[in-house]
């Protein structure tokens, strides 16, 4: 299976992207975390990377697309793979058609979650992992640049078919359930 899952930051595309893929079986490739690992490895990608996420902007497309394109090369994502934060724009969208060649998303899955509930999820993520990206000015930023963004994809991929929305809202267990009744798999 070929799966996206979107939703605003701290909807939960990460969390629950760890259980959908382990269910699957298919790799997760989650673009904030490869953003992290490049940055912990001191990559020029990592540091490029790292002025736009402390801002709470998107890195540009010039630095994504490369680094999307060569890890769907990559063989354990020639049968399937769940991407998690990528696409985020409708020229990511463009893109992305583009590396598949045909081989179209099965699914987009998008978490929904009030904007409250989101700030106070990321607060208590910034108290225990410290990341520079959940201060409460950079997370209010986020969301602004989701909304502008990335929500109107939630339309094109509707308009293709293959949207499934999820409530985000209860725990992490109840939200995995939700997701896998809506996907039917
Ligand atoms: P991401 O790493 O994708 O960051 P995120 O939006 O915060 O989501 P994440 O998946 O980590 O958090 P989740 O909601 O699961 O991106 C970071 C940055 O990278 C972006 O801002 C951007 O700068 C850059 N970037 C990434 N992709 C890009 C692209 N394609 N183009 C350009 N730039 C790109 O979890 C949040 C917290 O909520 C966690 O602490 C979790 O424990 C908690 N939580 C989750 N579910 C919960 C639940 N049901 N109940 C209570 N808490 C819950």
């Amino acid at each position: 299976m070929r799966l996206l899952i979107m939703g605003p930051p701290g909807a939960g595309k990460g969390t629950q992207a760890v259980h959908i893929a382990q269910r699957l079986s298919v790799p997760h490739i989650s673009t904030g975390d490869l953003f992290r690992a490049n940055l912990t490895e001191g990559t020029s990608l990592g540091l490029e990377a790292k002025k736009y996420m402390d801002a709470g902007e998107y890195v540009p497309d010039s630095v994504t697309n490369g680094m999307v394109r060569d890890r769907l090369k990559q063989a354990d994502a020639a049968q399937g793979f769940l991407l998690d934060g990528y696409p985020r724009t409708v020229a990511q969208v463009a893109e992305l058609d583009g590396m598949l060649a045909g081989n179209n998303i099965d699914k987009v899955i998008v978490l929904t979650a009030d904007a409250d509930e989101v700030v106070t999820r990321l607060l208590h993520r910034a108290e225990e992992q410290g990341r520079a990206d959940d201060t409460e000015e950079v997370i209010r930023r986020r969301l602004e640049v989701y909304a502008e963004q990335t929500a109107p994809l939630i339309d094109l991929y509707a308009a293709r078919g293959i949207l499934v929305e999820v409530g985000g809202m209860g725990s992490v267990e109840q939200v995995t359930n939700n997701i896998f009744a809506e996907l039917h798999v």
